[in-house]
């Protein structure tokens, strides 16, 4: 079985993220979805949370699994018998680092990298810029799935009571 893991903090999962998640399925027997828990830096949405949501927007894929990891993601893909990477890239200055990590993990464990251009409609998107837009009142309707505006709107600008 071809088997592939999209790893990523995803706090939260952006239009960016499916788009990668959903070309990888199409070329993968079972795409993983590996939650980072990241103990060292606290997010806007709890792990959990974050997988909620990737549940939902992925549901209609039949070969995407959501699961998190913590350490080591060659470890995470050992686990998961998945012995190929697939991260998205948006921009030149995503290839350097992204560059970094993929040769440290061939070199950790033998897992390969394969990147995928970033759809053009979202080059410009991160969690953190859906965040501050959401944060200062602006529209992020085509950035992120619909549940995840609301999620992020309820996170916050809770009702004041
Ligand atoms: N278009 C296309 N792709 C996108 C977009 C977009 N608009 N936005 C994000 N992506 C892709 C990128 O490939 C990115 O890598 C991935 O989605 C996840 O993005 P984020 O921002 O949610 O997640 P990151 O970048 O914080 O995730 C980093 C990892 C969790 C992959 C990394 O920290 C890691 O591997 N950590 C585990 C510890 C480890 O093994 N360290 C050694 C590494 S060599």
């Amino acid at each position: 079985m071809r088997r592939a893991v999209c790893p990523g903090s995803f706090d939260p999962v952006t239009n960016g993220h499916l788009d990668i998640i959903g070309r990888a399925s199409r070329l993968f027997d079972e795409v993983i979805v590996g939650v980072l828990i990241n103990q060292s830096k606290q997010g806007l949405f709890t792990v959990e949370e974050r997988i909620d949501m990737l549940r939902e927007v992925t549901a209609s894929y039949d070969n995407v699994r959501v699961e998190s990891f913590r350490g080591l993601l060659v470890d995470f893909c050992r686990a998961q018998q998945a012995s190929v990477l697939i991260k998205g890239l948006r921009a030149v200055s995503d290839f350097d680092y992204e560059l970094q990590m993929a040769q440290m993990n061939i070199g950790l464990a033998g897992v390969e990298t394969l990147f995928m251009p970033t759809n053009p409609l979202y080059s410009f998107l991160s969690s953190s810029l859906v965040k501050d837009v959401a944060k200062w009142g602006g529209d992020i309707s085509a950035h992120v799935p619909d549940t995840v505006r609301q999620q992020l709107t309820t996170r916050l600008h809770p009702t004041p009571r």
